[in-house]
């Protein structure tokens, strides 16, 4: 004996059931605005809030990756103009190079001063001699020890400000 499975529904049961079914009602239509309307907004925000960080973690990267490319320039430069002690003061270009024109630079304290615009990003530079025991304080003479510091900031104000520092010595 063939057994029918239980699920099969007849044609003429499908049939009724189409028939059945009706449209969706204006009620209906306004319960799915007004769930949407409650739901797309945080959606939206966590969506864009989320934007705005990858925007920020790359405009770091592209900050400390222009900041370590002018350090390391610099620090690929002569300590000093002089080859030996006593080393120059004050620091800065020397005679016959122009402090606006970095290709003129051929040691690391020239930079002091410079400026540089990149990507949305404005580089300076400061150095100045210290005593390695207190690496932020300006020593009014010729040390052993230059600090290079490059400042960064954001023109487009999306990352704050930041320096990367480096002591090099002679
Ligand atoms: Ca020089
Ligand atoms: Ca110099």
């Amino acid at each position: 004996m063939m057994r029918r499975p239980a699920y099969r529904l007849s044609n003429m049961a499908i049939r009724e059931i189409i028939k059945g079914s009706r449209g969706i009602s204006l009620v209906e239509i306004l319960m799915v605005i007004v769930v949407m309307a409650i739901a797309i907004p945080p959606l939206i925000s966590f969506i864009g809030s989320g934007t705005v960080k990858i925007v920020d973690s790359e405009r770091r990267m592209v900050a400390l990756g222009l900041a370590q490319g002018l350090m390391e320039e610099i620090k690929s430069q002569h300590y000093d103009e002089k080859a030996a002690p006593p080393y120059s003061y004050p620091l800065g270009p020397d005679t016959g190079e122009n402090a606006g024109d970095k290709a003129t630079f051929d040691d690391m304290d020239d930079y002091d001063g410079w400026q540089e615009s990149s990507r949305g990003f404005t580089l300076s530079v400061t150095v100045f001699y210290v005593d390695p025991a207190d690496l932020n304080t300006m020593v009014p003479s010729e040390t052993l020890h230059k600090r290079i510091a490059v400042q960064v900031h954001d023109t487009y104000g999306t990352i704050d400000d930041f320096s990367l520092v480096t002591l090099v010595a002679a």
